[in-house]
């Protein structure tokens, strides 16, 4: 799935900005076909950005079901002649297209592109209406999943099993782009080197043509000086001398797509790449060869006012931050984050776990806050439309980020019951799909606490072993003497049961800013970072440890409940991103590692 972009063949327009914005409280705007007149609302909403804290309203805050956005959008003059798409780079969880009274686009699944053709309906130098409803309804069979319920009065209400808040709304871009008849559809690349050599396997998916056309590709290095090139839809490039994309020391070269007729160019694309191999290898995980230690962050698309809505600006604070703290690796917890984000961790060397937003898999969660434990793998739990929706989150992931190189690890699900009669049946088949649909890169889940080695069953049916572990916090609570002791066992439980690489994905304790202890009081500031070194003692002990990755990167906001302070606290930074002592501890730790552990290539 190719990211629009103007090239010598293709225009693109931004869509961002103000739109016209109506909460459907009542449900009638697809019966009453609101996208056949400007939507009777004095309200205006900022896109991209979640609509919920934007308006002081707590009905519009926690409403479950449509809102409705709306703008005119005039098309470019110069388009005649041309294909004229509309793509949405996200709608969470559920979008709806018209363009005037046409209905071009319907898609489900908030943290994924979409687009659609709309030639037909829009004329070039003329204006048309471009209404969206977007839906922030989770059910059983969505990803992630939840429930909702109606009360007496007619209320719905939303619940779900995940721990972050379910913004909703327009949370990135919304793009008009132009294409050629005949396109370049698609492009895969799988990078390699040998002593000096590079290697870039490509293929080339085309539409709209008759079969005549041909097709040449061209390497440039980053200067822009052509490296080589060949013609045919795939082959393999060869670069002597190359530069390989490391942690730390990104290099990209751009690969450039053209399809010609004769001597006249129909359609030109042009895609970074950088070159680098990933493999599991024994206990340990080699990026280009060499031993890799993830340090680093679960993290979250979340700030203040805008939700998850994706700012440049607020992106560039984070990974600055990211930089100062010394990580040099972030899991997208808990969904595909926007692809502003891949491409700047390709530009800048950051190595990303790459996660669908397959969270909150796990029905019998609710007995461990006294609720009734449900099984998971029932018909109406975690079944088969949910392992239908699951299938399309895995499969649209790898074809939105499958080229980055920055993505080293597939995660296919955050803590779903790993232990439970029917996990293996439904992961089986999904691990299997993602690697059909990428041989490339090793696939994971991410195992929840009580899915201890001795029950578990599903780490045989991936690369690496993605562990989050609270000892310390959700159980041995404000005793770090005896957490270290379980988690210390449990790690060497695990290396003595699949001898594959593991990383913490997650360890941290909730900290409230200001809050002091001289005994290590669970949520002083202190305590969090006593936790982290003892976490860190641990890791530095076992070998098969190949990388810790700290919940979470910031504070982030989350549903209502009696554990949560206006949102998980478990953050080394604010959520307005000033740094906890902690953060600090783990600076000084991760800069140090550089030097012993392969945290980046200068290493
Ligand atoms: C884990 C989840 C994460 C939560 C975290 C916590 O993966 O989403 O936020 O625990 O409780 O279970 O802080």
């Amino acid at each position: 799935m190719l990211k629009p972009q103007a090239s010598e063949t293709r225009e693109i327009v931004n869509l961002d900005g103000l739109y016209r914005f109506k909460v459907d409280f009542d449900r009638s705007g697809h019966r009453d076909e609101w996208f056949r007149a400007p939507l009777d609302s004095d309200l205006e909403m900022g896109v991209p950005a979640s609509y919920n804290d934007v308006f002081p309203d707590k009905a519009i805050r926690d409403h479950v079901g449509y809102v409705w956005y709306q703008r005119d959008v005039r098309v470019p003059r110069g388009w005649a002649g041309e294909r004229i798409h509309v793509r949405l780079d996200s709608a969470t969880h559920e979008g709806m297209v018209w363009v005037d009274e046409t209905l071009v686009a319907q898609h489900t699944g908030g943290y994924m592109p979409f687009s659609a053709d709309i030639t037909e309906h829009v004329t070039p130098g003329q204006v048309f209406r471009l209404t969206i409803s977007v839906n922030n309804e989770l059910t059983q069979a969505t990803i992630p999943p939840g429930t909702i319920t109606v009360t007496e009065d007619g209320r719905r209400q939303q619940s779900y099993l995940h721990d972050f808040y379910n913004y909703a709304g327009l949370h990135r871009s919304v793009w008009l782009f132009s294409t050629p008849s005949v396109t370049v559809d698609d492009i895969t690349v799988v990078t390699g080197f040998e002593a000096s050599a590079g290697s870039v396997e490509y293929s080339i998916a085309t539409a709209g043509g008759t079969g005549s056309e041909t097709v040449t590709v061209s390497l440039r290095d980053a200067d822009g000086a052509e490296v080589t090139h060949a013609d045919g839809v795939r082959g393999t490039l060869t670069i002597a001398d190359v530069v390989l994309w490391k942690p730390g020391a990104a290099y990209l070269y751009s690969l450039t797509a053209e399809i010609r007729d004769g001597g006249r160019l129909l359609d030109s694309y042009t895609l970074p790449v950088g070159v680098r191999t990933v493999e599991v290898h024994g206990k340990e995980f080699l990026i280009n060869g060499e031993p890799f230690y993830f340090t680093g962050f679960g993290m979250h698309e979340d700030h203040v006012a805008i939700g998850k809505g994706h700012s440049n600006a607020q992106m560039v604070n984070d990974f600055q931050l990211l930089d100062w703290v010394g990580a040099n690796s972030f899991r997208t917890s808990h969904y595909p984050y926007a692809e502003e984000v891949m491409e700047f961790a390709d530009r800048h060397g950051i190595v990303v776990i790459d996660e669908t937003a397959a969270v909150g898999l796990h029905l019998g969660f609710g007995a461990v806050f006294g609720g009734i434990a449900k099984k998971t793998y029932v018909e109406g739990g975690v079944d088969a439309n949910t392992a239908a929706n699951h299938r399309q989150a895995i499969s649209e992931l790898v074809a939105r980020d499958k080229n980055h190189p920055s993505v080293v690890i597939w995660s296919i699900a955050n803590e779903p019951n790993g232990s439970e009669e029917g996990a293996r049946e439904y992961f089986a088949p999904l691990a299997e799909l993602t690697r059909r649909l990428d041989p490339t890169r090793p696939v994971g889940y991410v195992n929840v606490m009580f899915d201890t080695p001795d029950k578990e069953l599903l780490g045989d049916l991936f690369d690496v072993v993605l562990l989050n572990r609270y000892y310390g916090w959700y159980v041995n609570n404000g005793d770090l003497e005896t957490a270290e002791q379980s988690l210390e066992k449990e790690l060497r439980e695990w290396d003595a049961k699949y001898g594959k690489p593991m990383i913490m994905t997650e360890y941290g304790p909730d900290t409230m800013p200001g809050f002091h202890s001289i005994y290590e009081q669970p949520w002083s500031e202190e305590y969090q970072a006593a936790f982290l070194a003892m976490y860190h003692r641990v890791f530095d002990r076992v070998d098969a440890m190949v990388g810790e990755q700290v919940w979470n990167f910031a504070d982030f906001q989350t549903s209502n409940g009696i554990m949560r302070v206006d949102g998980n606290k478990k953050g080394v930074f604010t959520r307005d991103r000033r740094p906890k002592p902690a953060a600090y501890a783990l600076r000084k730790r991760w800069t140090a590692l550089a030097g012993t552990k392969n945290t980046t290539s200068e290493a």
